[in-house]
């Protein structure tokens, strides 16, 4: 058929004969420039499922001057030709690996592009702005000044509040993305690798009764009611003078610090007073203001009362609605459905329209963006010269240009499709 009469968006059955054998019956659909998903012409077919057709027919393609695509060449091409800016190319790979609704609501917002609009309206106030400034260069001779001040501490103020809340977002846009990051925490024996392999209902890190046997974090995924959570086992803390166990255990505090929920755990048959010590070596490294925290007191099977004179005790010492205190044996999975609902408090909420920074890359641009226009607005408090100010204000132009795409380098562009599947 000619290559002029073919129908863009229509799909046309036939057969596949390959070297006067019939393959398979298939059909193939033409797309043409720019109504493709590349913007370029394309064309699909469609074999039955099996991998020996598809792998003869790659072959005759191949042996006829086609190649295979590089990772994320499909998404890449379509960035450069215009389709969708970066951060939409970014949310097509989110979309393909969201494990969950919420962080499938995320990256669809994303693709349809309110995350890149939002960054676009500030550009655009803030372009105006810087050139209005390096006009008054030209003129620096005769003190004029295009750009009204106050109006530009307005925007400004206004800006920066913006970044923040875009940056600030990271938290829980990182939470639902990748998942709530919960980390176990505690003295060693303590049963947080026992808790763990209960969670996910599989021997996955190592338990012994040998202190010290978990040395490195394990971190697992785990959707419960519709949540995802990133369950993180980690060393048992105590004084060590062994190198690979203090960094075991030195992972251990940073996990601490980077959870949004942290799960203490204590051993019910070391006694009410050595559980509050730990309790509180734990509780010391956490900011309650931003991160949850569940003591558990496990091994609750080996006392008579399950824990409930414990229970007591410690809820009373702690004196502090905010610490959730429940009672667990991790070994015979009692009380696992307590923590569960300690859990669910834990929940992300968002509003479903609500725009998230759910990607690294996205976060730091904004952090760079936040630091240029701070500088910005206290050059402008101490009258530094207009030059200076314009600088940071391009700078910041630059971080937030970076997301859309509207500033990049072929290096940066490889690390993003390299990302990507073949075929995508
Ligand atoms: N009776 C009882 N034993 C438990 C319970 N949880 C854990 N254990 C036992 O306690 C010992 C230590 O368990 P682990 O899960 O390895 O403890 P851990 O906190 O990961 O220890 P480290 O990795 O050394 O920090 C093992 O012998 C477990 O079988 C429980 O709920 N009840
Ligand atoms: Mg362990």
């Amino acid at each position: 058929m000619e290559i002029g009469k073919i129908i863009s968006h229509k799909a046309y059955h036939g057969n596949l004969i390959i070297n006067g054998e019939l393959l398979d019956e298939v059909l193939v659909t033409f797309f043409k420039a720019p109504h493709s998903f590349t913007g370029e012409n394309s064309a699909e077919i469609s074999v039955h499922g099996s991998v020996y057709i598809q792998q003869k027919l790659l072959q005759v393609l191949i042996a006829n001057g086609c190649r295979m695509a590089e990772a994320g060449e499909f998404t890449r091409r379509a960035f450069v030709n215009r389709k969708f800016d970066l951060a939409q190319a970014e949310a097509i790979a989110d979309l393909i690996s969201s494990e969950s609704e919420a962080a499938h609501r995320v990256a669809i917002n994303q693709l349809k592009g309110g995350f890149s609009k939002e960054l676009q309206v500030m550009r655009t106030k803030l372009l105006e702005m810087t050139s209005l400034m390096e006009l008054e260069l030209d003129f620096s001779e005769e003190d004029v000044e295009f750009a009204d001040r106050s109006q530009l501490k307005r925007l400004l103020d206004e800006t920066l509040e913006h970044v923040n809340t875009l940056k600030d977002s990271f938290r829980l846009g990182n939470a639902i993305k990748n998942g709530v990051p919960v980390a176990i925490v505690g003295q060693t024996n303590t049963g947080k690798s026992t808790l763990l392999n209960a969670l996910l209902g599989e021997d996955r890190a190592i338990v012994s009764d040998i202190a010290g046997t978990t040395r490195d974090t394990i971190e697992e995924t785990l959707n419960i009611n519709g949540i995802l959570f990133r369950f993180i086992d980690t060393a048992g803390l105590r004084e060590t003078e062994e190198t690979i166990e203090k960094i075991g255990i030195e992972r251990s505090y940073r996990k601490i610090a980077e959870a949004s929920v942290v799960i203490g755990m204590l051993d019910a048959t070391e006694g009410a007073d050595n559980m509050l010590v730990a309790a509180h070596e734990i509780h010391e490294r956490i900011d309650l203001e931003h991160q949850q925290f569940i003591l558990c007191i496990n091994k609750v099977d080996l006392l008579e009362d399950q824990g409930e004179a414990l229970l007591g005790q410690l809820r009373a010492d702690l004196d502090n609605d905010e610490i959730m205190v429940i009672c667990l044996s991790a070994k015979q999975h009692f009380g696992l459905s307590d923590l569960y609902n300690a859990l669910k408090h834990s929940q992300p909420l968002a509003s479903p329209d609500a725009t998230l920074v759910t990607n690294v890359r996205h976060y730091e641009a904004l952090t760079h963006a936040s630091e240029a226009l701070l500088h910005v607005k206290e050059g402008l408090q101490m009258n530094i010269p207009t030059d200076l100010v314009s600088q940071d204000l391009r700078e910041a132009l630059y971080y937030l240009g970076s997301i859309t795409g509207e500033i990049t380098t072929d290096e940066i562009l490889g690390s993003i499709f390299s990302r990507f599947c073949i075929g995508k």
